[in-house]
Parts: structure tokens; sequence; C-alpha cells
């Protein structure tokens, strides 16, 4: 069977942060996604995640409830994702309105050595999250509708679940200041709280 075309990760991550603005709070789940966000600009408002494998959705969520006015976006791998498939449920349970996750999906742990995930042997993660209570999901893996998978995320009502179809290849590592103290404390002083 032909392959479907895939995303390029970097160039997806670009346009999906592309005139962020001060309005928007990105969390990066860690390794290759948090590369690809700083790729597309290193932010004081993106809050980068060197490890908490599972923990991008739950901080998302934390966040987009204390900061109804903000949007949240969320972006993280597949592999991340299904460390913390519960956490759907909590946001399908409060629905915040301002929440957006997209999930780079490669099928892959790229970072540790691109073993496959279960999402290339079946696992729908927006049919998970569709599940889950989360009112908004696509998957999108052609550049053709990669327009309209950054609207979703970026203003469509949320909670939005859109998940991404990448081609699994590496880039070159471009890291985000590595002190989770800094990272902490910069946030927050840009947030002005
Ligand atoms: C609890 C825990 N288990 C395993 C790891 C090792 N680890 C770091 S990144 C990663 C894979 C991430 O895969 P994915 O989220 O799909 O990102 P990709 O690199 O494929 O874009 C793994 C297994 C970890 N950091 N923490
Ligand atoms: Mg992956």
């Amino acid at each position: 069977m032909p392959r479907l075309p895939m995303l390029d990760r970097r160039a997806a991550v670009a346009e999906l942060l592309k005139n962020r603005g001060d309005d928007l709070l990105v969390v990066a789940g860690l390794g290759a996604p948090a590369w690809d966000c700083t790729a597309a600009g290193d932010h004081d408002l993106t809050f980068p995640l060197w490890g908490a494998m599972g923990g991008a959705v739950p901080i998302g969520l934390g966040l987009a409830q204390a900061q109804p006015e903000k949007r949240v976006l969320v972006v993280t791998g597949d592999g991340e994702m299904l460390m913390g498939l519960g956490s759907l449920t909590a946001v399908g349970a409060r629905k915040p309105a301002n929440l957006a996750i997209v999930v780079l999906d490669n099928e892959r742990y790229g970072e540790t050595g691109m073993q496959r995930t279960n999402t290339g042997r079946g696992t729908n993660l927006a049919a998970v999250a569709k599940a889950a209570g989360i009112p908004v999901v696509a998957t999108v893996g052609s550049p053709a509708r990669l327009d309209e998978a950054v609207s979703l995320a970026r203003t469509a009502r949320g909670p939005v679940f859109v998940t991404l179809k990448i081609e699994p290849a590496e880039h070159e590592l471009v890291l985000p200041p590595r002190d989770g103290v800094h990272l902490t404390q910069r946030f927050r002083a840009a947030l002005g709280v």
C-alpha cells in the first residue's frame, strides 16, 4: 500500500506557533517536541519539560484552569501522551475551553532510539481523546490540511485534541534552557504572576 504523505515536524510546529504573541502559553513535552518548539523560537511563555514523561497534559490542564483568559497549547509526542493517557479523562471531565493538545505522532519513541509505539499498532489517540470526553478532535497527516489543524489548535473553542501524523525523521537538537528553576521563573515573570 502506498504510504500517505505525512508532516515534517519542524515545519508543522513552526506553523503552530507562528505569530504567537504573548497570549499563548505553550507546554512542550520532553524530548523532540521541546526541541521543535525551541527551533520555532525560544519564548519565555514556553515551558519545555526535561522529564516528567506523561506530565505535559496535566501541567497544561492546570495552567488552563489557572489562566482562563489565555490560550494554552500542549505540544507533545505520542510516547509521552501514551504514558499520560489518564490525563485526557481529566481534560474531558473539566472541559477547559482554552486548552488545546497537539500530539506529534511519529509512531515512535524517538528520543530513545525510534522504538515503535502502539499508535503504529492500532491505537488511535484522537479516538481515545474523544472517548474521554474531549469534544473537538482531529487527526491530520497531510500538509494540505495543516492550516485546518493550526486553526483548531490556536482558535477553536476547546478543549481540542489534534494528532499530527509526522515523518519519523530525526532533526538537529535545538535545546531550550536546561535549568528548571529558570524556566519556571521566566514563565511566571512573563505571565506577571
Ligand atoms: C518515565 C520515563 N520513561 C522513559 C523515559 C525515556 N524517554 C525520554 S523521551 C522518550 C520517548 C518520547 O517519545 P515521544 O513522546 O513519542 O517523542 P518523539 O521523540 O518520538 O517525538 C522516552 C522513552 C523518560 N524520560 N521517563
Ligand atoms: Mg514519538
